[in-house]
C-alpha cells in the first residue's frame, strides 16, 4: 500500500508516506517553509511545523489511533453534524468524516513553493446508514508559510440537504493560564456549560476553568498570544459564522482516556464551525466550503 502511495503521489523531497501509528498510512509533507503529516484516516493533518517556529497543532500523547475512533488532537473533520446527531444519538459525536478511510487524490507541488494534497470521501455503504444523501467531501491541505484547510462538500444528489461541521483545530501554546484570545470581543456565544445559555464576550478570552463555547455572528479572525512561547497564532476563516473556543480543563481531561490528566495546560481549541443556525442547506449540484488558514508571527 505505502508503495503504491509512494509511486502514485510521492514528490521527491516535498511528499513521503509511511505507516505511522496503528500502522494507519500518513502522508509526510515537507518544502522550505514547513512540514506536515496528514492520515489517511479522517484526513486528519497531525502535524503542522513552520521551520521559523514551533509546531503549531497540539497532539495527545495518548492518542489512540484505530478505525474507529477520531485522533486526538491535529484538526479533526467534524462532518457532516457538529455535537451530538440533532436527533439520533446512536450516530457517532461530531459526524462519521473522521472516523471514516478517506482517499488521496492528488499531490501537488505549487509554483510557490508550497505543497498541496487534496483527499476525497465518497457515500460508501458504510456511510450511506449515516448520511441518506449521496455526497463528495473534499479536504484540500496546503502547507507553506500558513496552513490552509478547504472543506468542500458537494451535493451529487437529487435532493437538498443540510451540513453542519467543523474543522477541530487543536492549537498548541506554553501555558493556557497565560494566553490571551483577540477576535471575539463584543461577541455573544452559547456557552455549552451554562445550558446553551447566551453571554457576551467582554475583552480578550484568558481561560482559568474549563471553557466550551459556540460564538455565533462572527467571521472573525483569532489571534492567541502566547507569552511562553513568544508567538501569535493568527486562526483565519471562510464559510463559518461561528466559532468555537473548548479547553476541557482538569476533570474532562481525566475523564477523557486518549488525553492526558494535564494535557488541558498546553492546548486550546480554536475551531472554524458551521453550527447551530450555521449549517447550510445545500441544493442539487451545489457545494460549501469551509476554511481555516493557520499562520505565525513570533514578532512577540
Ligand atoms: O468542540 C468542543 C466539543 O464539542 C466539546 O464539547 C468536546 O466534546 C470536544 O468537542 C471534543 O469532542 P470529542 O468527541 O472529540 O471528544
Amino acid at each position: 500500500m505505502i508503495n503504491e502511495f509512494k509511486e502514485t503521489f510521492g514528490i521527491d523531497g516535498h511528499v513521503g508516506f509511511h505507516f505511522g501509528k496503528g500502522h494507519m498510512p500518513k502522508a509526510i509533507i515537507e518544502n522550505e517553509f514547513a512540514s506536515a503529516e496528514v492520515y489517511l484516516h479522517g484526513a486528519h493533518v497531525t502535524a503542522f511545523h513552520p521551520h521559523n517556529s514551533s509546531p503549531v497543532l497540539w497532539m495527545s500523547n495518548i492518542a489512540e489511533f484505530r478505525h474507529d475512533k477520531a485522533i486526538r488532537g491535529g484538526i479533526p473533520v467534524v462532518w457532516p453534524w457538529f455535537g451530538p446527531h440533532p436527533n439520533d444519538d446512536t450516530k457517532p459525536q461530531h459526524g462519521f468524516a473522521r472516523i471514516s478511510e478517506w482517499t488521496l487524490v492528488s499531490t501537488t507541488a505549487l509554483s510557490n513553493g508550497f505543497t498541496q494534497l487534496r483527499l476525497q470521501l465518497s457515500d460508501i455503504e458504510t456511510t450511506q446508514t449515516l448520511c441518506p444523501r449521496p455526497f463528495e467531501l473534499e479536504l484540500s491541505v496546503t502547507v507553506g508559510t500558513q496552513l490552509h484547510i478547504d472543506l468542500v462538500s458537494r451535493n451529487i444528489g437529487t435532493e437538498p440537504f443540510i451540513i453542519g461541521g467543523a474543522l477541530h483545530t487543536y492549537f498548541s501554546i506554553g501555558d493556557i493560564n497565560r494566553i490571551t484570545i483577540e477576535g471575539l470581543e463584543g461577541r455573544e456565544y452559547l456557552d455549552q456549560l451554562q445550558g446553551h445559555q447566551t453571554n457576551l464576550q467582554k475583552g480578550t478570552i484568558t481561560i482559568s476553568e474549563e471553557v466550551d463555547r459556540i460564538y455565533f455572528n462572527t467571521d472573525d479572525e483569532c489571534i492567541i498570544s502566547d507569552p511562553v512561547m513568544k508567538r501569535h497564532i493568527h486562526v483565519a476563516k471562510m464559510g463559518s459564522n461561528t466559532t468555537v473556543v473548548w479547553n476541557p480543563w482538569i476533570a474532562k481531561s481525566q475523564h477523557m482516556s486518549d488525553f492526558p490528566d494535564d494535557g488541558f495546560r498546553t492546548m486550546v481549541c480554536i475551531e472554524a464551525t458551521n453550527a447551530v443556525d450555521d449549517v447550510y442547506h445545500i441544493l442539487p449540484g451545489e457545494e460549501h466550503t469551509l476554511t481555516q488558514i493557520i499562520s505565525v508571527d513570533d514578532k512577540y
